[in-house]
């Protein structure tokens, strides 16, 4: 790429030029995308920092929480009520949704994030990141509007208007959808901003590559016994090719690679607690994935339906995943609804 394009002047353009997004989508993704620099920062120093470890305290899934998830969870509040561009906010580390106090002017976008996946890498110094969800409140008209309530934030994953991610590895960077293709933006701490590093980011359709945390396997379901066995068989199985496996324990780190180079991720329902659609989240966490995964050309399932075009009943609803490289997407899915 011969002159930089900084994140600013790629939104800038989406705006003016493609048409793409609003001005106040624009500043909103540039305010989150300010909340990840710092939140990196924070992940950076580490123990100098006095950052890592837990908190003391449970969100209302029952998860520990680490200090890192609080940190980041306030980062992002703190950045985004003031700029009169959001209704409400919406987080993996809060109960309940976060309306705009009234001090502030109200935009008519709501924001759903996980502010800190795979908290269970945070002390280890292996990769973690940010996951967001742009949202439109429903009724935009603010003389007639209702106060927002959880009920707004209630959309399909396919009513999305911006989505995204910042992996905090050995690079920060960030991967953001507005519905035209998949940018990637590395953060190059010199200049202090997100540089433009790819763009029109394509999956390959086809992987050797799987992702899954092997140890719950005595507890999945039939069809992805059968698909994960299939692959285990290697070149003298039915699939004819060798497998290879990865399970970072950070989706944001496991979803990097496969919008990379490819390969196919699940978290599966399995029968740990069979109530339990999953372990994911829908709605911070399973539809900003899957629509840059489908943005990519790649595809995202619960197993018998599009992610995208669930119905979510509550905020932190669970949701069975499989994403990645197409043509295995659809593999496993076809092993769920032709039995
Ligand atoms: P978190 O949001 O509490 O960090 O949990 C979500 C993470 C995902 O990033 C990852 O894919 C999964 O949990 C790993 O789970 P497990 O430790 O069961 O393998
Ligand atoms: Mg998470």
């Amino acid at each position: 790429m011969s002159s930089k394009i900084s994140l600013t002047r790629y939104l800038v353009e989406q705006q003016r030029i493609d048409g793409h997004i609003p001005s106040e989508l624009r500043l909103l993704l540039e305010v989150v995308a300010r909340a990840c620099k710092s939140i990196s920062q924070a992940v950076n120093k580490g123990a100098l920092g006095g950052v890592l470890g837990t908190a003391g305290s449970e969100n209302v899934q029952g998860e520990v929480q680490k200090k890192l998830d609080i940190i980041a969870n306030e980062v992002l509040i703190e950045a985004n009520e003031w700029g009169g561009h959001l209704a409400a906010m919406a987080s993996e580390e809060m109960d309940s949704i976060y309306v705009v106090p009234n001090r502030y002017p109200k935009g008519e976008y709501l924001l759903l994030f996980d502010p800190l996946d795979g908290s269970s890498n945070i002390d280890v110094n292996v990769s973690i990141g940010t996951i967001f969800s742009v949202l439109k409140k429903g009724n935009d008209d603010p003389t007639t509007a209702e106060p927002v309530c959880e009920q707004d934030f209630l959309q399909k994953g396919s009513q999305q208007v911006a989505a995204g991610y910042c992996v905090y590895g050995p690079q920060t960077t960030l991967v953001l959808t507005v519905g035209d293709g998949v940018a990637m933006f590395t953060l190059d701490r010199e200049q202090g901003s997100f540089v433009l590093t790819q763009e029109h980011v394509k999956i390959p359709e086809d992987t050797k590559e799987f992702a899954i945390n092997m140890s719950n396997m005595r507890h999945w379901d039939e069809p992805v016994k059968r698909y994960i066995d299939e692959c285990l068989q290697g070149k003298e199985g039915p699939r004819g090719k060798d497998f290879n496996m990865r399970w970072i324990a950070s989706m944001v780190a496991d979803v990097h690679r496969i919008l990379t180079r490819g390969g196919v991720f699940m978290y599966p329902w399995d029968k740990r607690e069979p109530n339990k659609p999953g372990k994911l989240r829908l709605m911070y966490e399973a539809n900003p994935m899957s629509w840059l995964v489908e943005q990519a050309g790649g595809a995202a399932t619960n197993g018998r339906q599009r992610i995208l075009d669930l119905q979510p009943g509550h905020l932190h609803e669970r949701v069975s995943v499989i994403l990645g490289s197409k043509n295995e997407v659809e593999r496993v899915t076809s092993y769920h609804t032709k039995v």
